[in-house]
């Protein structure tokens, strides 16, 4: 639709807005954007960018990181009720609780999270750094939620006593094994790369398991042709685009509807609106950046 991409363009420009786009989004998102890649990455373009209007396509928690780090920007959900299953799995009261019953562990949470919840933690990590934030933790033991599949990733690769809170995204944590087998019997020269969110029957059934970061890292070192991705669909988009000479199969049947519901419509909705935007609890704001602070100097 040239004229939609025509008015969008023209006022992204106008308003010098910065369009981000997470690696789950739809083709045709990631195809507008001017900037894919992982939460971590998308805040670290935000606030270098500094850009007065950011159009995050993305989950609830991802616009919030946004604004968290770069309070000057209105940033703009495109699919405003998008949220994610993960985050939902604990809230401010219950990390409050938890650690009240291991005093003096360290609280690391994934940054698919509640600001609240960040709020109340030592240090929030992606995927891409769960295994260093553990490390570095002053505790003996480590509590690590919201997520019990990148709790036992972050035990096992780190060797520290990590406690996991007993939440999952809905999308990963119910990833088909069955499927994955099937996608290894058709290609069976592929590499098999899963995330961490995936249940560890994949992590046992894999060759690497990475966050989306590092699954393309890997790939850009790699000579292998051929790709088995056990992650949410989307990625199999951002891969193909930046790896045209490879090729990728999805596994698992890992699929976010909350992701996968942003238009071009919205885009342009969310650009030619008077929305204020993302807006975070004043209250939990400044502690919630330095949990965030610490994940991006770790
Ligand atoms: O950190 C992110 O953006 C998520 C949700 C996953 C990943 O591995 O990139």
């Amino acid at each position: 639709m040239p004229q939609d991409a025509n008015a969008l363009n023209g006022l992204k420009e106008r308003l010098g807005a910065l369009i981000l786009a997470h690696s789950y989004q739809p083709p045709e998102i990631q195809d507008l954007a001017d900037e894919v890649g992982d939460s971590l990455e998308l805040s670290r373009f935000a606030m270098e960018a500094g850009a007065p209007l950011v159009v995050f396509c993305g989950v609830r928690f991802m616009a919030e990181t946004a604004k968290i780090l770069s309070p000057q920007s209105v940033v703009r959900l495109v699919s405003p009720g998008a949220d994610c299953s993960l985050a939902a799995c604990m809230n401010g009261r219950d990390a409050r609780e938890w650690k009240a019953s291991y005093p003096g562990a360290a609280l690391v949470t994934y940054v698919n999270s509640s600001v609240e919840v960040k709020a109340e933690s030592w240090a929030c990590c992606t995927s891409a750094n769960a295994v260093n934030v553990v490390r570095a933790a002053p505790s003996d033991e480590v509590l690590f939620g919201p997520d019990r599949n990148l709790a036992a990733f972050a035990a096992q690769e780190s060797g520290r006593k990590v406690i996991p809170w007993p939440g999952g995204c809905h999308a990963h944590a119910g990833a088909d094994i069955r499927d994955l087998r099937r996608a290894k019997e058709q290609w069976p020269d592929a590499c098999v790369l899963v995330h961490p969110e995936t249940p560890p029957v994949f992590w046992r059934e894999a060759d690497r398991v990475l966050g989306t970061g590092g699954m393309i890292r890997f790939v850009s070192e790699s000579r292998v042709r051929r790709f088995i991705i056990g992650t949410e669909e989307g990625m199999l988009h951002r891969l193909s685009t930046l790896f045209p000479d490879r090729e990728f199969m999805a596994a698992g049947g890992i699929s976010c509807a909350d992701m996968r519901n942003s238009t071009p419509e919205m885009v342009l909705r969310a650009l030619d609106s008077t929305d204020p935007g993302i807006t975070v609890p004043e209250e939990h704001v400044e502690r919630a950046r330095r949990a965030l602070e610490r994940m991006t100097s770790l």
